[in-house]
């Protein structure tokens, strides 16, 4: 039985200021959520989002105030081995929330993975390898830091997968930033571009010709998430596959998206899809029509990084890795063992559910009060 749900509220700094085109990063604030249930068996779970308010439709503190008033009061005294039938509460009586709802479901699911004694993996249909390739964001603002930091990245062994943050500056200042990169890194690494739907379909047409040209690997999300039909056009229209971030909220735009052949990668975000089922059944819809997958973070912590981690190490199609380096971007641990990044790769732990262990001073240090 559910006994108690707690939701956190934690502030971590940032390595470094963190640019998107939404918002500059100085600090992450990370929402977990711990549920206790009778048997003695607690799980954890994150929904952490971008800028406050300004990549998504929910804050932290929205977040928090909605599991605490209305999520929460739903699910005490529930069977917690029930997982499916607890989601189901959830999801019949709460509208939107996605995020909210992803946290809920991680700690059910953690929970119930330690219940069984399997890793969190196996309760989402059983992974399909043990280490996730995992890219690292470029977004310091500043082309030269950017060069300086991938050549510690590749001199260290952690990422070989660029990730460029553009669409904040005019076309050409941004496709000039990229190109020096790539050409400054050279053949050895992937250089992609995330746009964060700052241009317009004509913007695209131009940037996308010229950072083709220049060998960049992959264009996410260059319009806004509604332009399926720009998004389609862009797809057939340039022969470097166009992914889609934004536009992916559930597994209801990953059939629209699919039917109008508007993506050739999908990125999925746990929290985006509304939980690990509903992420899971992104990952199944690209699957079955034949597109590829690329693992997403909302920049979480270690909690909704390692979840994620466990929900694609069971995509066949992971075509295009991950970008699980959530933990690596903030400056303060809150696990008893690091997430352990070697060779290019996060290991997806083989313990019970998550296979973390959070340790409780550490987060007392961050937690707000
Ligand atoms: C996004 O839009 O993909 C992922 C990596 C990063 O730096 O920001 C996020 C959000
Ligand atoms: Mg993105």
């Amino acid at each position: 039985m559910i006994e108690a749900i707690e939701t956190i509220l934690a502030d971590v700094p940032t390595i470094r200021p963190h640019k998107l085109s939404v918002a500059t990063m100085q600090s992450q604030t990370l929402v977990l959520v711990r549920i206790r249930c009778a048997d003695g068996i607690e799980g954890w779970g994150e929904a952490t989002t971008i800028g406050g308010l300004s990549y998504g439709e929910e804050s932290p503190e929205s977040i928090k105030v909605n599991i605490d008033t209305h999520i929460a009061p739903l699910l005490v005294g529930q069977e917690a081995s029930r997982v499916a039938a607890c989601m189901a509460r959830v999801r019949k009586t709460i509208q939107g929330n996605r995020f909210a709802k992803c946290a809920i479901e991680t700690a059910l699911m953690d929970a119930q993975a330690r219940r069984l004694g399997i890793p969190l993996s196996e309760l989402l249909g059983g992974r399909v390898r043990d280490a996730l390739p995992v890219a690292w964001t470029l977004a310091s603002g500043d082309t030269a830091k950017d060069i300086a930091e991938a050549e510690a990245m590749l001199e260290a062994r952690r990422h070989n997968i660029f990730k460029l943050k553009i669409g904040a500056n005019s076309v050409a200042q941004d496709v000039a930033h990229v190109l020096a990169i790539k050409k400054a890194l050279g053949d050895k690494v992937s250089v992609r571009v995330d746009v964060n739907m700052a241009w317009s379909e004509l913007d695209a047409v131009r940037g996308i010709a010229a950072l083709e040209a220049g060998g960049v690997d992959l264009i996410e999300q260059p319009v806004r998430a509604e332009m399926v039909e720009a998004m389609s056009r862009l797809a057939q229209r340039f022969a470097v596959p166009v992914m889609a971030d934004e536009a992916l909220k559930g597994p209801q735009d990953a059939l629209a998206m699919g039917q109008a052949a508007a993506a050739d990668v999908f990125a999925v975000k746990i929290c985006q899809s509304g939980g690990l089922v509903p992420a899971r059944l992104v990952g199944e819809v690209a699957g079955l029509m034949g597109i590829s997958l690329y693992g997403g973070t909302m920049l979480e912590g270690a909690v909704g990084t390692i979840a994620s981690a466990h929900l694609f190490s069971t995509f066949p199609n992971l075509d295009f890795g991950t970008e699980l380096f959530g933990p690596l971007l903030l400056t303060r641990e809150i696990l008893r063992e690091p997430l352990a990044y070697k060779d290019f790769m996060l290991q997806v732990p083989a313990g019970p559910g998550l296979g973390i262990d959070i340790d409780m001073h550490k987060l007392a240090e961050v937690r707000r009060h």
